[in-house]
């Protein structure tokens, strides 16, 4: 990471700060995000993170959470708070149209832009742009920040634990996406003070009954196997949704279980929303599944991570991805 004076300047001199994070924001999203802030007030900055939807309800509890706006529920709040602005951060997304109306409105805003992030094609949307594919999240992204300017002494335990709770759900625990330096990282964050352990428990120890019930009936009643393709899916349609009552969040990570299967190299989950048919897709190895949603179902995302969508039935979607299959057959058995 290079820092020019101006980017310099525009931390070290208090600014009125709106940090900005994706749609349906995940444990990297909202740990960045809440890390930046707690840094950015050390140096006096008034600071505001804002989303354009809900976060999953587990992660209230780290420190910052229960005050983050949420465009989708206070929306006005979110417009005042925003026309005040004058420093926008974008963090763990790279385009527009990732944060949906909040987007519209930022765009036309007068004020500097600074974007941290590891998505692949970047849109040119900040003055200060750090985007990097290779890294395993943007909470990486956020301790090199930091520690880049020389302000290591500034990450407190308050931080570590927002910092660690994107490295591990973003690694899926440090499977994926993992490089040497991310160890040397966490293993600095304990030695300032991180309380690991309360991270693991805030994000695998707090489920509800009713999320297990689920994933019992994903795994018995909605999976399929084709071992020709080393390919397993599990679906969910809108009755399932009534069934089990599913809210948003839900049925995060039940696709990974599909993994699990020793010979299972591509794993989706497809289920049904009220508008739309959306996938999620995992790979093991060098199979690129954002490839595939981007050729096939407008998504996209990282090599072995990868989420899209289809506006046809769930039936038809889930029969275009079944004659996928022969197409990918040499790179799925490789
Ligand atoms: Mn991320």
């Amino acid at each position: 990471m290079e820092f020019t004076s101006d980017l310099k300047q525009l931390i070290s001199v208090p600014q009125n700060v709106a940090i900005c994070s994706h749609r349906n924001p995940d444990g990297d999203a909202i740990g960045s995000s809440l890390a930046m802030q707690h840094y950015l007030e050390q140096y006096g900055h008034t600071v505001h993170v804002l989303f354009p939807s809900e976060y999953p309800e587990e992660f209230e509890v780290l420190p910052g959470a229960t005050d983050i706006l949420i465009w989708d529920i206070h929306t006005e709040e979110c417009k005042h708070v925003l026309h005040k602005k004058n420093l926008f951060i974008f963090l763990d997304f790279n385009a527009y149209n990732r944060i949906d109306k909040m987007g519209d409105f930022i765009r036309p805003l007068p004020g500097k832009r600074i974007m941290i992030d590891h998505h692949l094609y970047p849109e040119p949307i900040a003055d200060h742009m750090f985007s990097e594919p290779e890294a395993s999240s943007t909470c990486e992204l956020i301790y090199r920040f930091i520690s880049g300017l020389g302000d290591s002494m500034k990450i407190s335990p308050a931080i570590g634990k927002c910092l660690y709770t994107g490295i591990v759900t973003d690694t899926g625990s440090f499977r994926h996406a993992t490089n040497p330096q991310i160890f040397r990282i966490v293993a600095d964050l304990v030695e300032r003070g991180l309380d690991d352990t309360s991270v693991q428990d805030m994000i695998f120890n707090s489920q509800k009954e009713k999320n297990l019930r689920l994933l019992g009936h994903c795994l018995s009643n909605r999976m399929e196997y084709w071992p020709e393709y080393r390919t397993a899916m599990i679906w969910l349609s809108k009755k399932d949704y009534e069934q089990f009552n599913i809210q948003r969040g839900d049925t995060e990570g039940i696709v990974n279980y599909l993994l699990s299967i020793r010979e299972v190299k591509l794993a989706v989950f497809i289920h049904n929303q009220p508008s739309i048919v959306k996938l999620s897709m995992r790979s093991k190895g060098d199979l690129d599944v954002q490839a595939i949603c981007r050729k096939h179902f407008n998504g996209g995302g990282h090599k072995n991570a990868s989420g899209a969508y289809s506006h046809d039935s769930l039936k038809a979607t889930i029969e275009k991805f079944k004659a996928l299959l022969p197409e990918y057959k040499t790179e799925l058995l490789r």
